[in-house]
């Protein structure tokens, strides 16, 4: 009775808090003291308002651990945030020199500089991002990265999961509906090490399996199976590399999750041993909404375990979404968690490779701002406090893949798990890759994905990418080229279309945009060695794999604000066909051509250059990365102004766990100019897993062409250089 009337004193509290926030004018702030500071780790700091005692310190979603401060910040520390508070509203305001350049706040549209913006974190299944043009999504990032004129940089999280707005205006200023939060600070040389700094808090990228890095198509409406298999075989025909073919909604019995149609799909088991037959994963879609139906296995049995999110009355709250009516696992429950896993065993023995949770906001249909009210009630429990809805909605996706990674990684224990989410939140990385939802076949969007996909990736998400191709309405060929074209080089590298919208396979468009797809896939997989060992580095230190030009030259002014050219990693810069004047980083850099292409000419391929000082790592083409595809292997060397260079591969198993016991081979190659010579030899090597007997081909590009040699991997190589 206490407990209930306590609830419903709290809903109250919330109503009234809410009445008054949307739209509020411009207000005072009472300022309020920093209470707490204290250092973290190396140059981490954190803040904490006087109101907010460290013991009282709420669990946080985003840190990996619970913030153990030490010793005051050293008397020279730069950034401190000030607290203020007013109406109900909790504010942190960190000053910013003039002239640095603020970056990060997770996938929402805009340019890849975030001055001047204004950006909500309230996760928004935002159809087209037509809600407050995008700068509302899927996901929430509470974390701005700032890079100074000499190119030090500092970052900063402002640890609350409740309704944000960060203001960008001369300042960073994150204005929270919930209480008062902590704020953390790290100070750093360079973004890099910022970055290095967010992942030491929030943690990394698990390394994916190396299937996941392939192209992977995707349509609504991919039904019955027999139309799955027509278009896998569409690849195979086509001679189209393509790794993963996925399941949207379409498969499931009148949209009930972890069921088949026994029409459509009555036999999940065949259908992906027909796709891995031919070197494909398939990856299914799960959705939280529950029908809520007696007699439906999943219903049934949550319900007995009493795992969903109530209302403000204490009942189980209901909204429609796909299969009509649902309930909603309340994911703040460690034992809704436990059962949510559990589902994944008998779903994954179907053969399924990865899953896909869409509709995490949660989205819900028909309702005043498409979620679930915000006094709806989560019981939290295992150190997270019961509370309102308003208070876990931003958590509410990052929650559930936590508990999905569990259950796929319990089903298939010698597996790395694969999971894709569209709801998430700051230190998501952990549990899921992203992909930024339901953006259109337009121009617009195509030039926006690129700097959301690097936000995305300055905000601790490595493994992000967009619809290629765009998911709503009519894409024209051009268009659709021009996307696949760039997309490939894009870490998550996914077709996807909307149910209505015309046919976006690769060969939909006529034999010159399929020739156009097939040589940029080609080029993806002549460079998955390289993105490979992107990723597992990333799996470290928690670094981009796709980079804004900026992280070649921090102290370079020119570079904020390029939004369309990028890197790869540190070696490879890739621009797009259709940008105007990039800016560029200065130095040594090569126009390489990978399969045949000669970018100068290409309609649709970006311009690949690999940086002075680096060897890059590629393999054959192959259909999929089933094949071997690393004899022989090809090391691309461009030289450096004294005549060197060096880069590294990392090879593993491609899936499970051997290479946490030392089952990889990590080598460092080093080239040498000696004379008329380039010689390539092996500088260092680490891991248990035995060098494979393979040919190794040397390319040195130089000004006035190529010059290559053979030889085996493992022995000295040297290539004599072209007068
Ligand atoms: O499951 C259908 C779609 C899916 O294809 C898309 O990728 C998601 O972002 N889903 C949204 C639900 C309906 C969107 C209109």
């Amino acid at each position: 009775m206490n407990l209930h009337r306590s609830r419903l004193f709290c809903v109250a509290l919330l109503f009234a808090l809410l009445a008054r926030l949307p739209g509020a004018a411009e207000e005072t702030f009472a300022p309020r003291a920093t209470g707490l500071a204290g250092m973290l780790g190396d140059r981490i700091a954190l803040f904490l308002p006087t109101d907010l005692p460290l013991d009282r310190l709420p669990p946080s979603l985003c840190l990996l651990d619970r913030p153990k401060p030490g010793e005051a910040p050293p008397a020279a520390w730069r950034v401190t945030p000030a607290f203020s508070f007013s109406d109900a509203r909790t504010r942190a305001t960190i000053p910013v020199p003039d002239g640095t350049s603020l970056y990060g706040t997770g996938e929402v549209t805009g340019p890849l500089l975030r001055n001047g913006r204004s950006i909500t974190l309230w996760n928004t299944d935002n159809f087209n991002y037509r809600d407050d043009e995008g700068r509302r999504l899927y996901q929430s990032h509470p974390w701005v990265l700032a890079v100074r004129t000499d190119g030090t940089a500092f970052g900063v999280i402002a640890d609350t999961t409740w309704a944000t707005k960060i203001a960008l205006d001369g300042r960073i200023e994150f204005t929270s509906r919930g209480p008062s939060f902590p704020v953390i600070v790290i100070e750093r040389e360079s973004p890099q090490a910022v970055l290095r700094g967010l992942a030491e808090l929030t943690g990394r990228m698990p390394l994916p399996p190396r299937w996941a890095l392939g192209y992977q198509q995707c349509r609504w409406s991919y039904q019955p199976d027999a139309r799955v298999r027509e278009i896998a075989d569409g690849f195979r025909a086509r001679k189209i590399p393509c790794d993963v073919i996925w399941m949207d909604i379409d498969y499931m019995d009148g949209y009930r999750v972890f069921t088949f149609s026994p029409r459509e799909f009555p036999d999940p088991k065949a259908l992906n041993a027909y796709l891995h037959a031919r070197g494909f994963k398939s990856v299914w879609m799960i959705d939280p909404g529950v029908k809520a139906e007696p007699d439906y296995r999943v219903y049934d049995s949550g319900t007995a375990a009493d795992v969903w999110v109530h209302d403000a009355f204490g009942g189980d709250y209901h909204g429609a979404v796909w299969p009509g009516e649902c309930v909603f696992p309340d994911f703040t429950r460690p034992e809704t968690r436990a059962w949510w896993a559990g589902l994944y065993r008998d779903f994954m023995a179907q053969g399924v490779d990865g899953v896909w949770n869409d509709m995490n906001e949660p989205a819900v249909f028909n309702v005043p701002g498409k979620t679930m009210p915000p006094h709806n009630w989560h019981r939290g429990g295992g150190g997270l406090p019961a509370g309102p809805h308003a208070r876990y909605h931003n958590v509410y996706g990052l929650l559930m893949v936590q508990a999905t990674r569990v259950g796929v990684a319990a089903a298939n224990p010698d597996r790395r798990p694969f999971v894709l989410t569209r709801s998430n939140f700051l230190g998501g990385q952990r549990y899921a890759a992203t992909w930024t939802g339901d953006n259109a076949s337009t121009w617009e969007d195509l030039k926006l994905s690129i700097p959301m996909t690097l936000n995305l990736g300055l905000s601790g998400q490595p493994f992000n990418g967009p619809d290629l191709g765009g998911f709503a309405g009519e894409a024209t060929g051009e268009l659709w080229a021009h996307w696949v074209a760039v997309g490939a080089f894009f870490p998550f590298c996914r077709g996807h279309s909307d149910k209505g919208a015309p046919a976006k396979e690769p060969w939909a468009f006529g034999p010159e945009v399929e020739a156009a797809a097939r040589t940029a896939l080609e080029r993806r997989y002549r460079l998955l060695p390289y993105y490979y060992t992107l990723f597992r580095e990333s799996s470290l230190d928690g670094l981009p794999v796709m980079r804004p030009v900026f992280f070649a030259d921090p102290r370079d002014p020119a570079l904020r604000a390029e939004d369309h050219a990028f890197l790869i990693g540190d070696d490879l810069l890739v621009i797009p066909k259709w940008t105007e004047q990039p800016h560029l980083p200065k130095g040594l850099w090569r126009t390489v051509a990978l399969v045949g292409e000669n970018a100068g000419t290409d309609k649709f391929q970006p311009d690949l250059k690999v940086r002075g000082g680096a060897i890059v790592p590629l393999g054959r083409v192959v259909q999929s990365t089933v094949e071997e595809s690393l004899d022989p292997l090809t090391l691309l060397v461009v030289l450096d102004e004294q005549g060197r260079a060096s880069g590294r591969l990392y090879e593993d198993d491609g899936d499970g766990y051997a290479y946490r016991d030392g089952g990889y081979l990590l080598t460092t190659y080093a080239a040498v100019r000696q004379g008329d010579e380039v010689v390539v030899t092996i500088a260092q090597a680490e891991g248990k897993r035995p060098r494979p007997a393979r040919r190794l081909v040397i390319q040195v590009l130089t000004e006035s062409g190529t010059s290559e040699a053979e030889g085996i991997d493992g022995r000295p190589v040297t290539v004599r250089m072209m007068r």
